[in-house]
């Protein structure tokens, strides 16, 4: 539809009014929501694909694929989820940000065309050359391992791709405060999508430094970086890049929070603090990853990874107590007042993007958050490091926390950006559980393997001899989970595609409704605002957290002692 009066945008842009929400929808942005999240969605189907013919060969007895494919599988995966599936995805999630709230338009339908050119392009070499065997090197690449040059040019293009619509994003919000499409302070979710904008204009820049002199190594035409540097670096990319995932997260579940409950951030300022954490302290956390490295010593490694990591991870424990008390707050204000607990059992469970959020935040939370900052911890880091432990953690934080809340988000976004109602409603509902819970099963898998010593990144482990029933038990878990994890994305998928080709239209109508918990009689908008009591179920579900955290640290710590007894 062409713009007409009771469009909201600026006079003169192309856009449309949600028939759902009445707000403004610049028609570029929508097209590159539509493009970026469509890449996103196919890159997340062949991640889903290698990660299914991993778990079959990590599950001991079924060992399926040859050794070569396992590795080259291994960085197909790596590569197609956490970057690809991912970064396309968050794309989308920026354009839909800095307008749709905004009310503004896109900045630039030719700069927004360069970023997509340049990303896909991108992923296609890089694809390309990974399942042409030429890249090896799964998806850290660290020297003095060496991949075709392709493999490394494929990924700067990927990166300067994601720059450029970073770029945009910078530009639209500029141009919408400049013209004041919006006033007052920003909602919280473009907030958000700021600070994860922020965090990859550094993490994007830490890759540039150390992808272009490997790609001109790989070329012949410069020395070979030093390897202990490259490491430092790609860290600077690789941990820093999983904060502009939790960023995003983040922002997802307070829109979607909003969106399905109407919650609104119990605090506005602390949650924006929090958002400023991420950015100052999280590269000095990237120092995890080199827990074990000789090259730097062991007061640099306890003051990052103790003391700085620390401030980050206040950020997100600010973040995971205020959604759900939102939500509480927001669900007593309706009249769901009985006891704790009352308002947790009144919650549409059955929505699809509520369930994909709740799912997200205690998996991520309670499961990555307690995993993380152990391993993170130097000393335990000893008897974690290289183990399905660490696999084990971090499918809890991207997959069943970032992974699982864009998919959520999927929900809404599919309707109101394609104008299509979801076909198979009722699979749609139990999609998020299904995958929720087989990542779950998959991590349990890898972290007790893992605690007994089973290696991550190993093709074989019968042939040491040395791991009995137990481990062998655990892969199997994982195997299973994985099954299922698998299912639960190929239905999502399935589902998405689907709804784009066969799904109802939507013209001037709001969308399918998911359900929503409707306001009792004797409900009270706006009346706990400031009462700080009204948040006791959160506060008790805080304190389960915080003793499932404490054993879990201790029995690390006994862990550690064991390792070396003293008589
Ligand atoms: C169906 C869901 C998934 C399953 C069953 C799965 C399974 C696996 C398995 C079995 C491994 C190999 C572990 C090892 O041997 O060291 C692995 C590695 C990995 N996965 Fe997944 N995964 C899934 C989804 C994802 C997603 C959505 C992401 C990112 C957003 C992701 C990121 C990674 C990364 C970064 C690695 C490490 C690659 C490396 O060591 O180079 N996975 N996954
Ligand atoms: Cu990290």
């Amino acid at each position: 539809m062409a713009s007409s009066s009771h469009n909201l945008l600026a006079p003169g842009t192309p856009g449309r009014t949600c028939g759902t929400t009445g707000l403004g929808v610049c028609l570029d942005a929508q097209r590159f929501i539509k493009l970026n999240a469509v890449s996103g969605i196919v890159f997340l189907l062949l991640g889903g694909i290698a990660a299914l013919l991993l778990a079959l060969t990590r599950w001991q007895t079924v060992h399926l694929l040859p050794v070569d494919w396992f590795y080259r599988i291994l960085t197909f995966h790596g590569i197609n989820m956490l970057i690809l599936w991912i970064l396309f995805f968050e794309v989308a999630i920026l354009y839909f940000a800095c307008t749709t709230p905004l009310n503004a338009r896109l900045y630039s339908r030719k700069v927004a065309w360069v970023s997509f050119g340049l990303m896909i392009v991108g992923a296609v070499m890089v694809d390309y050359i990974i399942l042409a065997g030429q890249a090896d090197v799964m998806m850290t690449s660290y020297l003095p391992l060496l991949a075709h040059p392709l493999f490394y040019l494929g990924i700067i293009l990927v990166a300067v791709g994601t720059l450029v619509g970073v770029f945009n994003f910078f530009a639209t919000l500029y141009v919408a405060k400049r013209d004041g499409a919006y006033t007052g302070s920003m909602p919280i979710v473009t907030f958000g999508a700021l600070a994860a904008a922020i965090i990859a204009v550094v993490t994007l820049l830490h890759g540039a430094v150390v992808m272009i002199p490997t790609f001109t190594y790989a070329m012949g035409w410069t020395a070979q970086p030093d390897p202990a540097w490259y490491r430092l670096i790609w860290w600077g990319l690789g941990h820093q890049s999983q904060q502009v995932n939790v960023c995003a997260m983040v922002a997802v579940w307070y829109l979607l929070s909003h969106i399905v409950v109407g919650a609104r951030p119990i605090n506005e300022a602390v949650c924006r603090t929090a958002f400023v954490l991420y950015i100052l302290f999280i590269n000095l956390a990237s120092a995890h990853h080199l827990l074990v490295d000789p090259g730097v010593g062991a007061t640099w490694k306890i003051w990052n990874t103790s003391y700085a990591m620390y401030l980050a991870v206040l950020a997100s424990m600010v973040h995971g107590f205020t959604v759900p008390a939102g939500v509480e707050i927001a669900m007593r204000e309706k009249g769901y007042t009985a006891g704790i607990f009352g308002w947790v059992t009144a919650l549409p469970w059955r929505n699809p993007a509520f369930s994909a959020t709740a799912l997200s935040v205690v998996i991520f939370g309670f499961l990555g958050g307690i995993t993380g900052v152990t391993l993170g911890t130097q000393q335990i880091n000893i008897i974690a490091h290289n183990t399905l432990r660490i696999p084990g953690h971090f499918h809890v934080t991207v997959v069943g926390g970032t992974s699982l809340a864009f998919m959520g988000l999927a929900y809404y976004v599919v309707p109101l950006i394609f104008q299509r109602d979801f076909i198979f409603r009722g699979v749609a509902r139990l999609q998020p559980w299904l995958f929720g819970i087989g990542i779950t099963l998959l991590s349990f898998g890898m972290s007790f393997a893992g605690s007994m010593g089973v290696s991550r990144r190993s093709w074989d482990i019968d042939a040491q001899g040395v791991y009995g029933p137990a481990a062998h038990l655990w892969l199997g878990v994982l195997g299973i989970g994985g099954i299922l994890a698998f299912l639960g994305l190929l239905t999502f998928v399935l589902l998405c595609v689907g709804t784009l080709l066969f799904g109802a239209k939507i013209e001037n109508r709001p969308m399918a409704d998911w359900g929503t918990p409707p306001a009792l009689a004797g409900s009270q908008p706006g009346s706990l605002a400031h009462d700080h009591y009204a948040t006791k179920g959160t506060i008790v579900l805080t304190l389960v957290f915080l003793a499932c955290f404490a054993v879990y640290y201790f029995a690390n710590w006994k862990a550690l002692a064991d390792v070396w007894p003293v008589r």
